[in-house]
């Protein structure tokens, strides 16, 4: 009878909350950053390094919370914005919702979320003297939720600026008009009405050099970068 109640105790894990994670992320414990980059892949469906983001979860007593569930929710980036998920996504451990426009994955031990996503960008390209083609500007579009709690939002950044082709001279020669028909090539952003957050790939309010260099360091990552393997998620 004793052995029936333990082994009843285990499986309806009545006692299993003293092995696991107790406590819920917090806001301001925990570690999302600004932003959140859109990637490419080579033909074995590697993303580069290059387009890693990770989120650090921890909960009240600033300890990392193991087994969270953290999701990125893209909605208005992608339904108001230019920024296009790829379908399917081929870094491991990483989900993806189209309903939802968002891509999840687990916390690690160390309460780390490690996500290299698959999309980008539709630049329109130049519209005309003086300004960047259409786009979100500085909007902070995308959302991180984690177990259910609102983190906070991030910025989006695309390599791949058509979404066709991989990563190619004319996804340079939009980002170049991000960088040359902006108003702030070297204002920060709030300063800058033509700012293009999607080409700022390292988030520090100007698109520069160093952003052209970011960018040239994803073209020549091992080669080809290609774009979705399949479709996007309807925006
Ligand atoms: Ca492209
Ligand atoms: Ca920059």
């Amino acid at each position: 009878m004793r052995i029936a109640v333990v082994a009843a105790f285990l499986v309806t894990g009545a006692i299993l909350p003293a092995f696991g994670r107790a406590d819920p992320p917090i806001v301001s414990t925990s570690t999302i950053g600004t932003f959140v980059p859109l990637g490419t892949a080579d033909d074995a469906g590697a993303v580069p390094a290059l387009f890693e983001k990770v989120i650090v979860i921890r909960d009240f007593g600033s300890f990392p919370v193991q087994g969270a569930l953290v999701e990125i929710r893209f909605g208005d980036c992608t339904g108001a914005g230019e920024f296009r998920l790829c379908e399917t996504q081929t870094f491991p451990g990483i989900t993806i919702d189209c309903t939802q426009r968002s891509v999840a994955t687990t916390t690690d031990a160390l309460g780390r979320a490690t996500f290299r996503i698959r999309g980008a960008a539709l630049n329109p390209g130049v519209a005309g003297p003086g300004a960047p083609g259409a786009g979100l500007g500085d909007g902070a579009c995308a959302e991180v939720i984690a177990d259910g709690v609102i983190l906070g939002n991030l910025r989006v950044k695309a390599y791949d600026q058509d979404g066709r082709d991989g990563l190619t001279p004319v996804d340079l020669s939009l980002f170049l008009g991000d960088r040359f028909q902006s108003s702030c090539q070297n204002y920060p952003r709030a300063a800058c009405a033509t700012y293009r957050s999607r080409s700022d790939f390292n988030d520090d309010g100007t698109i520069n050099v160093v952003d052209l260099s970011l960018f040239l360091q994803a073209r020549f990552s091992p080669l080809p970068q290609r774009s979705c393997a399949g479709a996007t998620c309807a925006p």
